[in-house]
């Protein structure tokens, strides 16, 4: 058979242990996070640890096996099945009706059985088991788990006069980590420090700053616009959603100043015309210094879009530094932007969006991988070297009643580092925009010096 070490790293490979910073059900912060159900989906696995566990055990002794409902029912089934021990099944609750049984299964009053359950921590969960098993009258003397935490459950049970099995404890299994390098040193005694009872401390990450940033971005439009943003001390990007050329070019005239990008819907324009909008649109981008972002939001096969980048009305690719696109075409349909950086559509930030987690974590494969990507629109944090565009910012209101949902400058950037805010209504719609660009200008520009 191979080193327990190494079918502990074969098991470690499906995902049961995760580090970093989690809130138990205690409410107690924890620098690890143990789930061992993924181990039921390999059945060589399980096999394996069904075997890992019986050779622990004097098997002699027992009559009847049971696991602790969820988690170890897979465990106590295939410890069954390679000990012929006759396994039994506990309930969670009681049935409401019929037998009302909370064992099932068959068994006598008297028979010693042996409980499994796949992580101890305090032991208090262990405990009710038993005085609910024992109350039908079968007998407990030992129980075996796959991992200990070492958080007093064990001892706990031992005082009562059990005799607790452990395959793995959390700190050898820290220690075949770090010499595989999987954790570091830092990691390692955050959680020492843990189950010795300290309280951990989390070095909150700080986000980093444009220099930084400019640092590692690959992306021309990516540098470009961090510069901007490092120049003229502000990360705002106003939405100019007017349906006249007049009112685009005025209002990019006035706001020009204060932001690092303009960002149009160019389909909206009841006037469009490239030589009356785009031109003089150009001609502003260059004289107050800002980037032009056109939010098409492509979302079709590559063939389509390189059309629509490129061809009919607005010809998009002739004047756009940045555009939007979703990925839900895939990654290839994102290689027909060439002459402009893409910042990606990660998640949307109005009511009931598809966007969820799974689309989020997909997504953010291609948009992590596509060399065209500067960026991506979302509501949440994403990784350092993608530049995060938020918008859904506004100072006055929480939503439009349309399902757009707002947050202020300060919460998305403290929250999700946020590097460019995206303001439309807010600026567009106000009394004097100058000033209200100023003012969205400023808090998010302190926003996100407090946040260094
Ligand atoms: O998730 C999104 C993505 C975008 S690009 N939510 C959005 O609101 N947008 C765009 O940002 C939207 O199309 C609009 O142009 C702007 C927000 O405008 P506001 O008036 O609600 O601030």
């Amino acid at each position: 058979m191979e080193s327990k070490k190494e079918f502990f790293l074969e098991c470690y490979k499906l995902g049961i242990i995760k580090f970093g910073r989690f809130t138990l059900k205690s409410g107690i912060e924890s620098p690890f996070y143990v789930d061992l159900r993924p181990l039921a989906s390999d059945p060589k696995i399980l096999k394996k640890l069904a075997n890992y566990l019986l050779d622990m055990l004097p098997l002699d002794n027992f009559d009847i096996i049971c696991g602790v409902p969820y988690a170890a029912l897979p465990m106590a089934t295939a410890m069954s099945l390679e000990s012929y021990l006759p396994l039994i099944i506990k309930r969670k609750e009681a049935k409401a009706y019929g037998t009302k049984k909370l064992i099932e299964g068959i068994y006598e009053k008297g028979q010693n059985c042996l409980l499994v359950e796949d992580v101890i921590t305090s032991g208090k969960s262990l405990v009710e088991t038993i005085d609910e098993v024992e109350n039908e009258g079968i007998k407990v003397s030992d129980i075996v788990v796959v991992l200990d935490r070492e958080q007093g459950g064990k001892e706990k049970l031992e005082e009562k006069g059990y005799k607790v099995h452990s395959l793995f404890n959390i700190s050898e299994v820290v220690e075949i980590l770090r010499e595989v390098n999987y954790i570091d040193e830092e990691e390692v005694a955050r959680i020492r420090d843990f189950v010795n009872g300290n309280q951990v401390v989390f070095q909150e990450k700080k986000r980093l700053s444009y220099e930084q940033k400019l640092e590692i971005t690959e992306h021309s439009f990516a540098k470009k616009i961090l510069e901007i943003a490092i120049e003229k001390r502000s990360n705002l990007i106003a939405s100019a959603d007017f349906i006249t050329t007049q009112e685009l070019l005025n209002f990019a005239d006035i706001v020009g100043p204060h932001i690092v990008a303009l960002k149009t819907h160019i389909d909206i324009l009841n006037d469009f015309d490239a030589d009356e909008t785009i031109l003089p649109l150009k001609d502003l981008a260059a004289k107050h210094n800002f980037l032009l972002m056109e939010d098409r939001k492509f979302a079709d096969i590559g063939n389509t879009q390189e059309l629509q980048f490129s061809y009919g009305t607005f010809k998009i690719s002739n004047w756009a530094d940045l555009i939007t696109s979703h990925v839900i075409g895939g990654s290839k349909s994102l290689d027909c932007f060439v002459n402009a950086g893409i910042v990606a559509i990660l998640g949307m930030s109005s009511e009931g969006t598809l966007t969820d987690s799974h689309y989020r974590e997909e997504a953010l494969k291609i948009i992590e991988n596509h060399p065209n990507i500067v960026g991506c629109v979302a509501q949440n944090k994403v990784p350092d070297n993608i530049l995060l565009f938020t918008p859904g910012v506004n100072l006055g209101t929480s939503g439009d009643g349309k399902g757009q949902q707002y947050n202020s400058p300060e919460h998305v950037i403290k929250n999700y580092n946020t590097d460019f805010i995206i303001v439309g209504r807010g600026i567009y719609k106000a009394d004097d925009p100058e000033l209200e660009a100023l003012r969205y200008k400023t808090e998010g520009w302190q926003a996100y010096q407090d946040a260094l």
